[in-house]
């Protein structure tokens, strides 16, 4: 039998632990896994010496995202194209419905702005911003299609937050069809008041977004919504986004410890950034939500997910030029007019990778199981991704665990002349990215063309 591709004389990692010896590909799929292929294959590659893992799974991107009068920088081709470069074979990005817009009107919406872009393979989410009976009523016909998974927001108010009534009635009717639950915990309308106390009293420098919005915000949120989500039972399947602190963990793991289906999401910047990058000169770049908070933070977020008890790891991928950024301005503008968001799906790879595993702090198993087991299993993605056995999409990363990269702009693939990373140098490097079966990046360079990338229809989880 002919092969389309081997890998030959790989160190494979997967959340079993680690296999040497060679990978066969055939359609797009794994098609064995053994000590020694002597098979004829189209193409052979020798892989000694490189780390072979699956392919991530970015479970949080905003590509073209419409949010704070701005659409972000990176659409579905820039921001996918820094995805594959990253070693993320695979997106869960956000269905942005307009005020007024069904679900599913939505989501042919974002449909049409993403497969003729995509290079990666992605899936959606959809946001719901608004309840309506109508809204309801989409929930079913949009799990049908594939998307299984709906953010909900306790902030941004007048933008996407949604009272507790309405987040209760969505919990219920969501979790009635199996459906997963994201939710953006922090308390809305407290941060409300702060910004306009500093506003009022002149305080307008970036950092003046972290005071804006203090640990116990996201802490109270997080303890309101578990307690709203237990009520309405077990049954109920809600992960908390973007978590920044170690006590909104540690709310969600004694829940699931009686019982309740709750996890956390983390990301790499709350793992590798504090506080004080919002006082530098470029301090508004920094600007995102939940805030970056204090070291102490940082190693609790460490340990959490060294423990198992955060349960992702995803990069809230939601780029802004620094002209976006500055609001078009040469000045810095008030820190609650900066839209919210940073660049993140092409640096999970080697942050994590260097700051965890070669750091010693996370197993090179963890790793794996946060940026591509536990998504794939939470999107419903799962076995078709997230897992390395005969029949599953052949979705790799390479690392070549001894190149040295200082983090740029210039190495990096967004649609920015930025990067937060600048003085961040890692050891362990993405050198080769393969989608279903196709090197599409090697080198520095995306080969794959615009549009290759597949819509993954997610199906109702039922991993735990
Ligand atoms: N936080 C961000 O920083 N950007 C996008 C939305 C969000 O919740
Ligand atoms: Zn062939
Ligand atoms: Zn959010
Ligand atoms: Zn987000």
């Amino acid at each position: 039998m002919g092969y389309d591709l081997i890998l030959k004389n790989v160190k494979l990692f997967s959340v079993a632990g680690p296999f040497e010896g060679d990978v066969a590909i055939k359609d797009g799929k794994i098609t064995k896994i053994s000590g020694d292929i002597q098979d004829q294959a189209d193409k052979v590659v020798n892989l000694s010496g490189k780390y072979v893992i699956p392919g991530l799974i970015d479970g949080h991107t905003h590509m073209e995202f419409p949010f704070m009068s701005e659409v972000t920088a990176d659409d579905f081709y820039y921001g996918t194209k820094a995805s594959i470069a990253g070693g993320v074979t695979t997106i869960v990005d956000f269905i942005t419905p307009p005020k007024g817009s069904s679900l599913g009107e939505a989501y042919e919406m974002w449909r049409k702005k993403a497969d003729p872009k995509v290079i990666s393979d992605y899936s959606l989410h959809s946001i719901i911003r608004e309840i309506s009976p109508k809204i309801l009523e989409d929930i079913p016909d949009m799990i049908a299609k594939g998307v299984v998974s709906f953010k909900l927001f306790m902030a941004y108010k007048n933008e996407f937050m949604l009272n507790d009534s309405e987040l209760y009635q969505l919990i219920k009717k969501i979790s009635d069809y199996g459906g997963v639950i994201g939710i953006h915990a922090e308390n809305g309308e407290i941060i409300n008041e702060l910004i306009q106390e500093f506003i009022r009293e002149g305080k307008v420098e970036s950092v003046y977004h972290y005071y804006s919005r203090p640990d116990i915000l996201e802490i109270e949120a997080t303890n309101r919504i578990a307690s709203i989500a237990s009520l309405v039972g077990k049954h109920v399947k809600m992960y908390i986004v973007h978590t920044s602190t170690g006590e909104a963990v540690d709310i969600i793991t004694s829940y699931r410890k009686e019982g309740f289906k709750f996890f956390n999401e983390t990301a790499p910047h709350y793992l590798m950034l504090n506080t004080e990058y919002l006082k530098r000169p470029d301090g508004y770049r920094f600007v995102m939500s939940p805030p970056l908070r204090s070291d102490e933070q940082r190693t609790k977020l460490w340990m959490r997910l060294a423990s198992g008890d955060i349960y992702t790891v995803g990069s809230d991928h939601c780029v802004y030029s620094d002209a976006q950024k500055k609001r078009y301005k040469d000045d810095v503008p008030p820190f609650h007019e900066i839209p919210n968001g940073v660049p993140g799906t092409e640096t999970i790879l080697p942050l994590l990778f260097y700051f965890g595993v070669k750091r010693g702090i996370i197993s090179m198993e963890r790793f794996i199981e946060v940026t591509s087991y536990n998504p794939a299993r939470l999107f419903g993605l799962y076995p078709r991704k997230g897992s390395i056995m005969p029949g599953a999409d052949a979705d790799f990363a390479v690392i070549d665990p001894n190149r040295r990269v200082k983090l740029s702009a210039d190495v990096l693939h967004s649609n920015i002349n930025y990067s937060i990373y600048d003085d961040v140098e890692v050891e362990g490097w993405n050198i080769m990215t393969i989608r279903r079966g196709e090197i599409v990046y090697e080198e520095g360079q995306v080969i794959a063309k615009k549009g290759s990338g597949t819509y993954i229809p997610g199906k109702t989880p039922v991993m735990v």
